[in-house]
């Protein structure tokens, strides 16, 4: 009789693990998630405080604010990496976030001189060197040209640079936190240029910010006339002051430092101007003690965001959705592979939402868990064909001098009980 029952209940729970593993699409029955479970719970036959009073009327906010119980999605620094807090570096939280755009409050900020406060009305951007005729613009000058909407990654060149050596930091906004993906307003840069006239000896723009850094960067006339903008506002806002208010340039798929803040001079020459954050900085020691040097673009990259060290496992094993962002400096990402097993076996992710050119993708992997640990890798693959690199294969070809352009597959250790830990197979 009682094996009998036993028997039952044994297909029963065989043909439900089937239903689990078939029905994924529709996901109507998952773990713990049933009627049935919730049946004693307080919070479903007893009525709560928010729904037996009224709440704050349309006043209360007059900027809205993320809910209280969001207070952790903050941008967070590395308190050995923040000596001095106005030359130094926060990282967005990456595992907090989900789609293609970053929050306004959360974009990671990288300052050396601090942010710059600057009346709109008191700023100016100049036009000058190589030019028919140098020019002044307020921002109400600005206006009166055509202008466009586009959705562009900012990744800092060091972004990943303390994991060079080995695994360091637990945490994708620590080891990829220095990434932004935004919507932005501007003119393109070559519509300013073409106003200023630029002399056929003209093959190079330095672009400098009136923050007390000054930070100058010099930018190939080709990249300034194809795809900058002058850019004032950002998801549809002004820009922040961190993010260079009242205006910032804006050079897609580029490092992260050309993308001059607080913009206040234009300056057209014939050749390069060799500035510190060109030379000293901003190029990549090789092994034989040479340095690359203009490597602009940001290579092809991608991050499991989730799970991830902040953020680990805590449903139990079953069926879950790996997470993460993809990216290229070059285009668009054509395909991101996924690996719960170190890189072993690949899987081919789902990609969602927008895709845009230069700016992050969306990716996810849905699958049934069934507990063990896992070493999860995700690696993208762009639409000119350049495939992420293993952190072997970069070291191999640059040496373990550099801090910049580190876009090598990053692995998170999962154990058992959901707990992840940043780690490097090879
Ligand atoms: N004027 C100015 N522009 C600047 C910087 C700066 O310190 N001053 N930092 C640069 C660096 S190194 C990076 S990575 C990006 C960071 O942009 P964000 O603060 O919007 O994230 O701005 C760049 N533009
Ligand atoms: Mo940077």
């Amino acid at each position: 009789m009682s094996d009998k029952n036993n028997d039952t209940l044994d297909k029963t729970s065989a043909s439900r693990r089937r239903f689990l593993q078939a029905g994924l699409a529709g996901g109507a029955v998952l773990a713990g998630a049933s009627a049935a479970r919730a049946a004693g719970d307080p919070l479903i036959t007893e009525v709560q405080d928010w729904n037996r009073y009224l709440g704050d009327g349309v006043d209360a906010n007059p900027y809205g604010m993320p809910s209280e119980f969001e207070a952790h999605v903050v941008r967070r620094d590395v308190p050995w990496l923040t000596a001095d807090p106005v030359s130094s570096i926060n990282f967005t939280p990456l595992h907090e976030l989900d789609g293609i755009i970053t929050p306004n409050g959360v974009c990671f900020e990288r300052h050396h001189g601090g942010t710059a406060i600057i009346n709109p009305a008191d700023h100016r951007l100049m036009i000058n060197g190589l030019v028919d005729t140098p020019l002044v613009f307020t921002m109400q000058d600005l206006m009166r040209f055509p202008r466009e909407n586009r959705v562009y990654f900012l990744e800092c060149a060091a972004n990943s640079g303390m994991e060079w050596r080995g695994s360091q930091l637990n945490g994708c906004q620590f080891t990829h936190g220095m990434v932004h993906c935004v919507a932005y307003t501007g003119v393109p840069l070559k519509y300013l240029l073409e106003e200023a006239g630029v002399k056929t000896n003209g093959k190079w723009v330095l672009a400098e910010g009136a923050d007390a850094a000054a930070m100058t960067r010099s930018i190939p006339m080709d990249k300034a006339l194809d795809d900058c903008l002058v850019a004032f506002k950002m998801n549809g806002e002004a820009l922040r002051p961190e993010q260079g208010y009242p205006l910032r340039l804006v050079v897609p798929g580029w490092e992260g430092n050309m993308w001059v803040k607080w913009l206040r001079r234009l300056e057209v020459g014939d050749e390069p101007w060799a500035q510190r954050e060109e030379t000293s900085k901003y190029t990549d020691l090789l092994a034989n003690g040479k340095a690359r040097r203009h490597t602009w673009e940001m290579e092809v990259k991608s991050v499991i965001t989730n799970p991830s060290p902040q953020a680990p496992i805590t449903h139990g094993r079953g069926q879950m959705v790996i997470s993460g962002l993809a990216w290229s400096g070059y285009g668009r990402i054509q395909r991101v592979d996924v690996s719960i097993d170190g890189g072993r076996n690949w899987q081919t992710a789902r990609l969602d939402g927008p895709s845009l050119p230069k700016a992050l993708h969306r990716f996810y992997h849905d699958f049934q868990w069934d507990g063990s640990e896992m070493l999860i890798q995700s690696r993208a693959i762009d639409e000119g064909g350049y495939i992420q690199p293993t952190k072997d294969e970069l070291r191999a070809a640059r040496g373990e001098n550099s801090i910049y352009h580190n876009n090598g597959i990053q692995t998170w250790y999962v154990k058992a009980d959901g707990v992840v830990e940043n780690v490097e197979v090879s």
